[in-house]
């Protein structure tokens, strides 16, 4: 009989597993539970090399060391807990209509194992978000006690909390050695990789984006307040498909390559490039993975808290602040009254421009000021320092396909998982998040023609040096895509029309 082997990491380890072709799902899971070191009650989580979440079965392709899964322990056991009475009831209607059917007609129509099924996948799907309450998921008998901040999921204590000690352990045991000369080169350019680093070297890489832009003498930041600083920040991020510490990571790559690209270093005081980068790292802070629409629909604490404007964003900024004021964290401390202030202004502004509802208001001022832009206007330098944050948010599509494209899965998946809750719950779905109506090639050529190209288009006005490193790169993403839409048209006709 043939086995499988399985390579995969766990609490930051790499491991080996090997099982039969024809072992049960249920011994294959449980060899995978103990590999992690937890009991029957915790819901563990595969995710493959572009981190999607891949079923832990026999079916689990086998792979190398080169394209390991991750395998991540998140949550205790939600089973003794009703997920959602709704759910049960539905769940005991379906069995006591089964059993008339079968009584009727001998057979179980496929309609009712369908319907079965599917409230099997939403009782799996709602006890993983269980935990994440103060995003309106799950309110307690209708009103919510508002905490100072929502609480934390409560994951298990132990694995997580080992894995970032790890993951610390291995940041400051590497910060020490010198980073080579070619990937400090390659890291001021946009085509650099992150799926190639693992979470403690993209934290070395970091620090060395704020050493090498002399940030800390400049603000007298000492070393290892700048590195609790970065741990802190790689802390408040959460495992969620896009908006994770890895996007974290490819903004302030992006806003650091931008920066060297465009020779703002001798265009912008350093003040000004602190703020943009130290924005571009915050931007995202504690995302729930669903964005302002769901907050705002759901009432959720943080609409509440923020009166629905710009829930999210407030909420990343109000987090950034909140990791700064302590002071072994607070890369701040050390700065003058008057640069403290500025700063906090301008990564207000920046942070908060982030919120894509206000693209059109910031582009278009942009698209203004930018014919007559004066470098000693500070309200010309606000508006460009929005625009750079902007760009480096949204421009995964200016990165080599191979980089971009694992970027797109992850984002549609945190768009589903949001959908999939809005309908569960009854509340609007915005269409392009909607897995049944979402067609990848065309919502990417939309986003690509009509709010990256445009963005992208008006920056390489001002800093012509970027056509070839950003605006290139986009042009033949939308291409790329188009020719995907176009193959993708011609087989629904083909085939008489769209899939069902
Ligand atoms: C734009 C955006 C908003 C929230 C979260 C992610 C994104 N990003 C993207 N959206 N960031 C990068 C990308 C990307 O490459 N593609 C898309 N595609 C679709 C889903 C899209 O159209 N997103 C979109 C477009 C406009 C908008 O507000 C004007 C918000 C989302
Ligand atoms: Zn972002």
């Amino acid at each position: 009989m043939t086995t499988k082997i399985i390579y995969f990491t766990v609490h930051g380890k790499l491991e080996r597993a090997e099982f039969r072709a024809d072992c049960s799902a249920a011994d294959v899971k449980d060899l995978f539970r103990a590999a992690a070191e937890v009991g029957p009650h915790h819901i563990l989580k595969m995710y493959n090399p572009s981190g999607s979440v891949v079923n832990i079965s026999p079916r689990l392709e086998a792979n190398s060391t080169e394209s390991c899964y991750r395998l991540e322990v998140v949550a205790s056991d939600l089973q003794s807990v009703s997920v959602s009475p709704q759910l049960d009831n539905m769940e005991y209607r379906l069995h006591h209509l089964e059993s008339k059917v079968l009584e009727d007609v001998g057979k179980s129509p496929d309609i009712i194992c369908e319907l079965k099924s599917q409230v099997e996948s939403f009782k799996r799907k709602l006890e993983s978000v269980k935990n994440l309450s103060w995003m309106g998921l799950f309110k307690e008998d209708g009103h919510q006690q508002l905490s100072a901040f929502p609480p934390k999921p409560k994951r298990p204590q132990t694995s997580e909390q080992e894995e970032r000690q790890q993951v610390r352990m291995r940041f400051l045991n590497m910060s020490s050695l010198q980073v080579t000369e070619e990937v400090r080169e390659h890291l001021k350019t946009p085509i650099f990789d992150n799926w190639q680093w693992e979470e403690a070297e993209m934290l070395v890489l970091l620090q060395v984006m704020f050493t090498d832009l002399d940030f800390l003498t400049a603000f007298h930041i000492e070393l290892h307040v700048l590195q609790n600083f970065l741990f802190q920040v790689y802390c408040n991020y959460n495992n969620i498909p896009f908006h994770n510490f890895q996007h974290c990571f490819c903004v302030t790559q992006m806003m650091y390559g931008l920066i060297w690209l465009a020779d703002l270093r001798n265009k912008l005081g350093r003040i000004d490039l602190f703020i943009m980068l130290t924005s571009a790292l915050c931007h995202d802070l504690d995302h729930p993975g669903y964005n302002n629409v769901y907050q705002i629909n759901a009432q959720t604490d943080l609409a509440l808290r923020y009166n629905d404007i710009s829930p999210l964003e407030n909420h990343h900024c109000a987090v950034a602040f909140g990791i700064l004021s302590k002071p072994e964290s607070n890369i701040l401390k050390n700065m003058t009254s008057e640069q403290y202030k500025y700063i906090r202004g301008g990564m207000i502004k920046c942070i908060l421009a982030t919120d894509m509802a206000r693209h059109n208001e910031i582009l278009n001022k942009f698209k203004m000021i930018q014919p007559v832009f004066n470098f000693t206007n500070k309200d010309h330098k606000e508006v460009l320092m929005k625009i750079m944050v902007k760009v480096s948010d949204i421009s995964n599509e200016a990165r080599p396909m191979a980089v971009a494209e694992p970027w797109l899965d992850c984002l549609l998946q945190e768009f589903f998982n949001q959908s999939d809750t809005e309908k569960l719950k009854g509340l609007p779905v915005t269409p392009f998040m909607d897995r049944d109506k979402v067609c990848r090639p065309s919502s990417q050529t939309n986003f690509i023609r009509f709010v990256l190209l445009p963005l992208v288009t008006e920056l390489t006005e001002m800093f012509p040096c970027l056509e070839q490193h950003i605006l290139e790169p986009v042009r033949r993403a939308l291409e790329y895509y188009s020719d995907m839409e176009r193959a993708t048209e011609e087989e629904e006709q083909e085939e008489g029309g769209p899939k069902p």
